[in-house]
């Protein structure tokens, strides 16, 4: 763009960065210590090295798995926050796109990493908060503090079977079946300049933090109206909430630039959900194509890495809404979640071969400047 190349700060246009793959192991639930499930996963978080105890044929054999960081069960949001989430956040700022995913089976904590748990009425952050009011915090702040001239726009979606639902649309309170009342189509087009256009998504401008969270409470209600609906929905389903922020800078010379930058939080479904389609893809299909997102997702990381000529990013909406984040020029960011119950072995491991093999792909971070 013109304005980075004025600028004698730019960014090297070539520098390509991994992806940042960050592990969090949830600690074992209440229930769970109860009835002393046994623990197979333990973490060095300063050896950001995570170890999954394993007897085959009554002989141990661990494996062990680096990340770029490593979160055992004691870690707080807060410090996840802090050490992980919140120099991205500083970034966007700075004018890049950048993406976090939440990768990993149900309910090994997704979205209480993303999202957290209750909202405190105040407004205020609670200590279960996760990365998406704490970002949405953090971007105020810097930016009152700064007195920036700013403006900023959220959109927060929901993909459910190749369809798009907007969790910030009006709720329809009509008297039409529940079904009808949740749906308004929202079409995934190409804009001709290498991006897609989600048509019929809301843009909501916000102008504070508590409008923000208001649109966050809709949006929590409207996914509670579709989970009803389906049983299991928000396991199948991904979550992608993205703030655009635009900051006015005048420079030496009165020329005004815009600032530009995006931060995409993606809460992925289940990964569960991809073992399963792989086994009977013929009966995922009869149930509506439920993981497709989720197969291509993977197939494009294997792509990736693999360096192959072909990267199937056009094969579902996910991949093709996300493209950048994968190979593109955003700064992009996995959280893989894991438990450490025994009895999840299986898929606790298949994540970590997931998040490992992630770890390879490249970026070219370039800021926006218009
Ligand atoms: P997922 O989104 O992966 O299906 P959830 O976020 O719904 O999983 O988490 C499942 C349950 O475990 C929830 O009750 C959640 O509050 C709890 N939980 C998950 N991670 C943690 C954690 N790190 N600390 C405490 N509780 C957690
Ligand atoms: N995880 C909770 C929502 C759920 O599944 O309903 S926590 C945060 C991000 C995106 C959507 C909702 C939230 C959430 C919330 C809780 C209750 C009502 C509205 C919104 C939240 C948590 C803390 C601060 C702000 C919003």
């Amino acid at each position: 763009s013109r304005g980075s190349d004025r600028n004698p700060h730019r960014q090297d246009k070539d520098k390509e960065t991994n992806v940042q793959v960050l592990l969090r192991c949830r600690p074992l639930s209440d229930d769970e210590q109860r009835s002393n499930v046994p623990k197979v996963v333990s973490c060095n978080e300063n050896k950001r090295e995570v170890i999954v105890m394993q007897t085959v044929a009554n002989k141990q054999v661990d494996r062990v798995f680096n990340f770029d960081k490593v979160f055992g069960p004691k870690a707080q949001q807060r410090s996840i926050y802090d050490q992980a989430i919140s120099p991205i956040v500083n970034e966007v700022l700075d004018g890049f796109n950048c993406t976090v995913f939440a990768y990993g089976q149900t309910g090994t904590g997704k979205t209480y990493t993303m999202e957290g748990g209750m909202r405190n009425k105040g407004g205020d952050l609670t200590a279960e908060a996760g990365v998406i009011p704490r970002a949405v915090r953090q971007i105020f702040d810097i930016l009152e503090a700064q007195n920036a001239d700013y403006s900023m726009k959220v959109t927060f979606l929901e993909l459910y079977n190749e369809e798009i639902t907007d969790l910030l649309s009006a709720e329809d309170n009509s008297p039409r079946p529940i079904e009808e009342r949740v749906k308004k189509p929202v079409a995934l087009m190409e804009d001709g300049k290498g991006s897609v256009l989600l048509r019929g998504l809301e843009e909501e401008s916000v102008y504070s933090v508590n409008e923000i969270y208001a649109l966050l409470e809709r949006g929590a209600s409207k996914r509670h109206t579709a989970e009803t609906l389906l049983n299991k929905r928000s396991s199948r389903s991904h979550s992608v909430f993205t703030i655009t922020v635009y900051v006015k800078e005048t420079v030496i010379g009165n020329e005004e630039l815009i600032k530009c930058g995006k931060l995409n939080l993606v809460d992925l479904a289940g990964s569960e959900n991809i073992l399963r389609s792989g086994a009977r893809e013929g009966r995922a299909r009869e149930a509506g194509e439920i993981n497709k997102s989720l197969l291509t997702l993977g197939r494009v990381i294997n792509a990736l890495v693999e360096h192959s000529a072909h990267v199937p990013y056009r094969d579902s909406k996910l991949t093709r809404i996300l493209r950048d984040s994968l190979g593109g020029k955003t700064k992009t960011c996995i959280i893989a979640t894991i438990s450490p119950s025994a009895y999840c072995l299986e898929e606790t491991l298949s994540t970590l071969d997931y998040a490992s093999r992630a770890k390879n792909i490249k970026n070219k971070p370039e800021a926006n400047q218009k």
